[in-house]
């Protein structure tokens, strides 16, 4: 049943467990999806099977009442460094869902390829979004497979948060019109990993106009509030001429009714207050954010990124951040991040998983597995409700679930791991 004089907030739900029946009570429809969210988890692993499993199965009585610490609890996928197509983005969701996070933030433009169709500037993904890195075939989203992804995330209550990457990380984009470079030539296709080389030209009206036919097709697409513009690395633009960009380019997101998202370097730009910051790699921008009004999206590279290697044996992932180990994931807590920060400033957590190193479906679980489930309980659970020691039992019954759901995991030593379903 539906309430609505109750203190679960827009998410929370309460469930009552009694002999012979459960009843669950929310004060809005995502409470309710969460409800059983717990309910698959309450139940035997085998459920998760693809074939159809026969009870009964109990489930002990009790009451829970449960609702999210934070509003935004987010998971990156970078599929510009390598395409995913729609199918895996929706096998993603599912986890996003199960462990219910409700955000997924997909980088979708990047120095190796374009991925999102837009309409009035057809070459970025007739060109820009032919390849990818080590080479491949690359590949891309027509708006109806985003509609698609767009609407299957939002059956399971999750968010999707469109990135362009600008003025840096464009060099696709770059390639596929001579106009956005500032000398009128293009450069080739880029398949390699390195970064910050690229920037759009910040002294060009047609840069602008680019940006303004984006942002709306992009807009058009969004039902929710949030554009993510980048703004990270932009090593090879002027400090002067990327606080201008900044700057325009949050009027350009206004316009169209859409609040910005940016990664921390966009904190030294003249910020209007409904503008987020994403924290990856520096607290002092994050703070002058806070100083400026906006909120903060933490996303600690250290704490968060699941393309950072387990341990120095891991074949996949970087190291620049170091590794991540599944305790160093969830022992940590985001409002003691920085000094300073409170719970007031943070509108969630984020963990993203970056591609260069990651090409399948395979890999992208191997690197998010078990990891993902500890970001999704920092996001939700409050900061004196979690051990590690605790958790750690926990996690370990999860992998006869990772099993039923064919999720490829990576065995740390560091958990219990209970098998059997
Ligand atoms: C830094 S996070 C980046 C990404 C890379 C990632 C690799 C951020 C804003 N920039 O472009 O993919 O590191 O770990």
């Amino acid at each position: 049943m539906i309430i609505d004089n109750s203190d679960l907030g827009a998410e929370g739900y309460e469930m009552i467990i009694s002999e012979d029946q459960i009843v669950l009570k929310a004060p809005y429809p995502a409470g309710i999806f969460y409800a059983i969210q717990t309910i698959r988890q309450l139940l035997p692993a085998k459920i998760e099977l693809s074939d159809e499993q026969t009870g009964p199965w109990e489930i002990a009585t009790g009451t829970i009442r449960d609702y999210p610490r934070y509003s935004y609890r987010g998971s990156l996928l970078d599929v510009s460094r390598h395409f995913f197509g729609v199918e895996d983005v929706k096998r993603y969701l599912d986890f996003l869902a199960f462990y219910k996070m409700n955000v997924l933030h997909l980088h979708l433009t990047d120095d190796q390829g374009w991925r999102i169709e837009i309409k009035s500037w057809p070459n970025l993904t007739a060109y820009g979004g032919s390849t990818e890195v080590g080479g491949g075939e690359g590949g891309f989203y027509t708006q109806e497979d985003y509609k698609e992804i767009v609407e299957y995330a939002a059956d399971r209550f999750i968010t999707i948060v469109p990135e362009i990457d600008m003025p840096g990380h464009s060099h696709a984009a770059m390639a596929s019109y001579p106009e956005l470079n500032c000398d009128g030539n293009s450069p080739e296709l880029y398949t390699g990993t390195d970064y910050g080389f690229s920037s759009f030209c910040t002294g060009r009206e047609i840069t602008y106009q680019f940006i303004d036919d984006v942002i709306r097709e992009i807009a058009a697409l969004t039902p929710e509030p949030y554009i993510h513009i980048g703004g990270d690395e932009s090593h090879v633009t002027q400090m002067e001429d990327y606080l201008l960009f900044i700057d325009k380019v949050q009027r350009i997101v206004n316009k169209y009714d859409k609040q910005m998202i940016g990664w921390d370097e966009i904190a030294q730009a003249n910020l209007s207050n409904t503008s987020v910051v994403q924290l990856w790699n520096n607290a002092d921008f994050a703070m002058e954010a806070i100083r400026k009004g906006s909120k903060i999206i933490v996303s600690p590279a250290t704490k968060t990124y699941l393309d950072m290697k387990y341990d120095s044996t891991t074949r996949l992932g970087l190291d620049w951040a170091g590794y991540i180990e599944v305790d160093d994931g969830y022992n940590w807590d985001p409002a003691s991040f920085i000094d300073g920060l409170t719970d007031d400033d943070i509108l969630g957590v984020e963990a993203p998983l970056w591609s260069e190193t990651v090409t399948n479906m395979d890999e992208i679980e191997y690197m998010a597995f078990p990891r993902l489930p500890g970001y999704a309980e920092i996001g939700w659970t409050s900061s004196e409700l979690r051990d590690w020691n605790e958790y750690k039992q926990r996690l370990g019954k999860h992998a006869a679930r990772f099993k039923a759901m064919q999720i490829d995991f990576y065995r740390s030593e560091l958990v219990p791991w209970v098998d059997g379903l």
